[in-house]
This record gives C-alpha cells, structure tokens and sequence, in this order.
C-alpha cells in the first residue's frame, strides 16, 4: 500500500454527504404501530428512530405518506399536504424531521409526481369540463370508432398494473391516461401551470418544512411522446400492448428534471429518481452526471428484475438466471461511474419486489437463511455507490410462506395480474403466475416488520388487527438477533460502520471482477484510499469472496488476487462462525470474507 499521488487526495470528505451516506426505505403501513390500528404510523416510526441511528442509518426515505385512497398504498396521493389520517399527523412529521436532525441524521420523502389520485382535486376539476381550466393538467384523448363504430382507447397501450392505460369518462366523453390504475391519472407535464404547481405545492412545501429531499417516483416518465400513436403488437393474445418507449426517457425529460434540480437546488435538497427501463450507461449518464445539474441518483432495476419475466404481460412468470449473471449486472453498475462525473446506487430490496434473500440466498434451513442473508448484506455493504437498505433486510426478512394463497396477496398489481391469468382460462398460465408472485410479488416486502417473536411481531397489539397476515417464522426479529454477534443484525452493524470507516474503498473504491464466469463464487477487488489511525491517506485493496451455493467452495488465491505477498493479506471480516475453516483454503457454504492489503492495526477499527 502506497502513499496517495496529491491529485488522487479528493478524499471522501471533500463529497456530498449523501454518497456515503446509508439510506433505509421506511414502509410507514408496515413498519410500527404505535395506537394499534394494525396500521404502521408516524409515531411508531419515531419511536423507532433510535433503532435506525443504532444500525448505522444516515438518512430514512418514508414511502408515501399524504392523503390516499390507498388504491396503490400511498402512490395514489389525494392531497400532498395533508397527511393519511392513519399515519397520523404533519405535527408527527416535523418531529421525525427533528428528532433525526438531532441524531445527524436525514428525511426523504416520496414524491409522486407521474400521477395524483383521481380524488386529488386538480383531476376532480379537471374531469368535470373539457373547459375547466385545469382540463389540459391530464391527458384527455378523443376515443377512437372501429367501422362498426365500436368505441375504442386512443392507443393499444397497455398499463402497468394490466388492460388499457386508458379509461372512458362517460360525463366529458373523452379518455385519459394512467400508466398504473385508472384511479391514478397522469399528469401533464407540457402544461407549465401544471408543473409550476407541482413545484410549489408538492416539492417547495415540504422542503420549507425542512425535509432534505426527495426520492423521486417514476422520474422518467413525465415526458410522454406527444403523437399518442399504437404500439407495436408484441403479445398478439391481448388487445393491449407494451409501450415504454412512449412514455419512458420522452423528448423533454431532461429538460423537466433540469426544473426540478432548480426547485431542490437553493434547499440543497438531495434528489434519487427511479429510473425505468433504461438499462443502458449512456442512456442513464446524462440524468446524474454531475454537471448536467439534473438528480444526485438513480434506482436502475436490472439487479432487482432478475427472475422477473417479460416486464409487462409476463411480469410474474418467474425466468431462473444465473449466479454469473447477477455478478455481470453488478459489475455493469459499478464500472458505470467509473471516468465519469455521475454517482451509482446500491440495492437489492425495495416496495416493489420479493424478499432479496428468498431471491437470491438460500432458504433450505435456518442455517442456510442465516449465512445467505448474511452473503447478501456483504455484497451490497461493499460495493461503489450509495448504499440503500430496505426495512428487514437488516435481519434477514423473508418472502411470505409459499403455501398462503392469493387471498393474503393485497397489491392492486399481484390482484390484476392474477386476474388476468384466471381470466386467460390458460392453467398453464395460473400456475406459473401463482409461483412467479410467490417469489417476485410486491407484497412480500410489505408484510409487518418484526420487532419480536411474539404472534405479533411487536409490530401491533393484536395481530389479528394487521393489514397484512404476520408470517409466524422465529428467530427473525430484532429482538431475537440484537446482541447475537452471528446474527444477520448484527452483522450488518458491524458491516455499516466498516463501510464507513473505509469508505475510500467499499463506497468511492474501484471495483474489479476477477472470477466473471463462476457460477458457485464470486470474488471482486476494490481498490481506494484507506486513511490510517494517524490520519495518512494510503492507498489499499480489499479482496470480498463470497460462495453462493450451499456447498464447500474452493477459495481462490487471496494473495494473488490482492497482487501482494501472502504475509501482507489481513483477513478483515467472515461470515463463517467456524473460524477453524480460515486456513484450508476453502469457503463454507454461503460463506463471504474480505482480505486486504494493509494493516489492519494502523486502523482503528479491527474486524473479525
Ligand atoms: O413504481 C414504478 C414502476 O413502474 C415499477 O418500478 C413498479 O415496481 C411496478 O411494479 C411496475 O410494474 C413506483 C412505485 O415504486 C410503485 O410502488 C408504484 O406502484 C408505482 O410507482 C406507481 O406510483
């Protein structure tokens, strides 16, 4: 390890807060119930915030919150500047707004911008004239007539909760758009009124109240293509078809976006946008490149869709990839920022999808569960990038039991799609559908947080109260894991404050993949500025190795790997709790380890 050439020294110091930062999703239905309702509210979250400044968590994103109807949890906001009563009140928000700012800690919220509900009352005034002056703030379209004069949607543009992106109004005689459920009509972002009220009363009123940004609902469908014209037919069984090229990166979205940094940017206000169907570098690049004054960040989604099928008809029938594939896409979003001015994310678990260690690790047995999620949360706590956790994960969180049935699923997307699958009459078609939503379905990351192993997790009084049925497995909880030092709880503690003690490497490091075609273990370098006990700025390597399968595996040579002599490599952390294994060349199954090149004694934080 050697000393760091002065135009390399742009420590992590010198960078924004949030690139190191830890963030951690708050799914406020789910998370704690403080007035046992059965529902997760804004108390119980701030009753909570100890716990999350304890793990290690920099700045909480709170999934929607506002006024709803709930057609869609929350994504269907009724009003932006009231708070869903259920959740409690706006006085409840300053005081987690305040209580973090007392712990250095950050509040995101989750802005919805694409879509209100169709009870906000911008669409209600809209839909009740063509001449009503907020008319052009939706995308209304004469309907189209076949020759037999049937009446039919302005385009064969099918949604993304299934049928038609369209629905008839019967009082003004016209069609608007939704890319989700009729019941969340897409605003148009041509109209500058529209998007000069979108700024003031959804954005700068909260950023007034001292929230610190904003993560960013389907950012990149604000501008649509403006000839409204039918998509090619690719599923020649339905009357709908897949049309994101229509709506996803349209002609004015960076112009848009360049507006909404405008608004965030005298509140310094952090920005990270989920970004749909736009799996390629250069398409992602110009979003967040530092000087195009656009986002902080970006979601891309090619790690979280695997398994998934086609994304829109054939979402949730399940595709197997392989392990050297999940390293080929982790790779692509590490080596992105790489001689650029832009900023990656890192994770694996969010709203919207299934369990990541009932995806990616192993459930056969407890002991598998215990070593996979612990897998997981080495390989997401070491790579480039801001490093975004999903509530649970931090204890190891799995899919629903496989065995309850489509009653216990509630997300209007799972409902539609399991519909459309009884409707097909195609068996075929329904039983995969169920096992696809039994590993891929939004609903799994939205049952109850578990506090405790009591019936009701901790998360409410009476379980039986709980919006969403409690799955009855013991031993995942913080209550069961806290103090245990093999547990996956602990574990991540332990793995977040080395991120942060050695962020030169884990969040600003390179990342080199050595072993690309392996399909048992995976093994990458990152390279970065280490800064030593006294404060010198060196550079190091650390070598993370970890065995995806449930087998013995054999190690690869760390010394080698790290390009130094053997005496030099240190062993940094293990996932294995028989420490016996560390010297015969092998990696128990699911076990991940970090060797570096330097002294870990010149250090203050010692590992294994
Ligand atoms: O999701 C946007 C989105 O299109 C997908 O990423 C989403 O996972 C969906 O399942 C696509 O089929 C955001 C929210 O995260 C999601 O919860 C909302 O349902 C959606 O927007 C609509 O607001």
């Amino acid at each position: 390890m050697g000393s760091i050439p002065a135009q390399e020294q742009a420590g992590a110091e010198s960078q924004a807060w949030w690139k190191s930062a830890t963030f951690y999703q708050v799914y406020p239905a789910s998370f704690k119930d403080s007035n046992d309702d059965g529902w997760g509210d804004l108390p119980g979250l701030l009753s909570k915030v100890d716990y999350l400044h304890r793990l290690g968590v920099d700045c909480i994103w709170v999934s929607p919150i506002f006024e709803s109807p709930q057609k869609d949890m929350g994504y269907d906001v009724s009003d932006y500047q009231k708070i869903y009563a259920p959740y409690g009140s706006i006085e409840d928000v300053d005081a987690i707004v305040t209580a973090c700012h007392d712990r250095a800690m950050r509040v995101i919220l989750d802005l919805v911008v694409n879509h209100t509900s169709a009870e906000h009352a911008w669409f209600e005034e809209s839909r009740s004239s063509k001449d009503s002056p907020k008319r052009d703030w939706y995308i209304w379209k004469p309907p189209r007539y076949d020759s037999n004069g049937v009446r039919h949607p302005p385009t064969n543009w099918r949604g993304y909760f299934a049928g038609s992106t369209w629905t008839w109004d019967e009082h003004t005689q016209e069609y608007y758009l939704h890319l989700y459920a009729p019941e969340q009509p897409d605003l148009n972002w041509e109209n500058k009124e529209c998007r000069e009220a979108i700024y003031e009363e959804t954005m700068r009123f909260w950023l007034r109240r001292g929230v610190d940004g904003f993560r960013i609902d389907t950012v990149n469908k604000y501008s649509k293509r403006t000839e409204y014209v039918d998509a090619a037919v690719t599923d020649a069984s339905s009357s709908y078809q897949a049309a994101p090229e229509m709506w996803c990166n349209g002609p004015r979205i960076h112009e848009f976006i360049r507006e909404i940094n405008q608004v965030l940017a005298p509140y310094s206000a952090v920005s990270v946008g989920e970004l749909s169907n736009t799996p390629d570098p250069q398409g992602v690049l110009p979003y967040v490149s530092a000087k195009a004054k656009e986002l902080d960040m970006i979601f891309e989604f090619s790690v979280i869709r695997l398994g998934n099928g086609d994304l829109f008809t054939g979402k949730y029938i399940y595709k197997p990839f392989s392990l050297s594939r999940l390293k080929a896409l982790t790779e692509k979003w590490q080596y992105f920022i790489e001689g650029t001015d832009g900023w990656t994310t890192v994770f694996c678990e969010n709203h919207d999808n299934g369990r990541a260690v009932s995806r990616f690790g192993d459930m056969s047995t407890p002991e598998l569960w215990r070593s996979s999620a612990k897998a997981i949360a080495l390989w997401q706590t070491t790579l480039t990038g801001t490093l975004f956790l999903y509530q649970g994960q931090e204890i190891g969180m799995t899919n629903m039991p496989a065995s309850w049935d489509i009653t216990h699923y509630k997300d209007v997307e799972a409902v539609n799609f399991y519909a459309e699958a009884l409707e097909s009459g195609d068996e075929e078609r329904i039983q995969k559908t169920k096992h696809g939503l039994s590993v891929l379905a939004r609903d799994h990351a939205r049952v109850p947080f578990r506090w405790n192993d009591d019936k009701n997790v901790g998360f409410t009084d009476d379980e039986t109260k709980s919006w969403m049925r409690i799955p009855e497995e013991q031993g995942i909880s913080v209550e069961s894991q806290s103090g245990d030092p093999q547990s996956v709880l602990e574990f991540y503690r332990h793995m977040l404050a080395l991120r942060q003690r050695y962020q030169g490497l884990f969040v600003f490091g390179t990342h080199q993949l050595l072993d690309r075609d392996n399909e048992s273990t995976w093994a990458y370098v990152k390279e970065g500025i280490v800064v030593a006990r006294d404060g010198r700025e060196l550079r190091g390597k650390a070598l993370v190795v970890m065995n995806f399968t449930s087998q013995t595996a054999p190690l690869i040579d760390v010394a080698k790997a790290l390009g130094c002599m053997s005496q030099k490599v240190r062993l940094m952390v293990t996932t294995g709790t028989e420490t016996s294994r560390l010297d015969d060349g092998t990696l128990s199954a699911w076990e991940g380890r970090v060797y570096c090149d330097f002294d870990l004694e010149a250090c203050d934080l010692h590992c294994c």
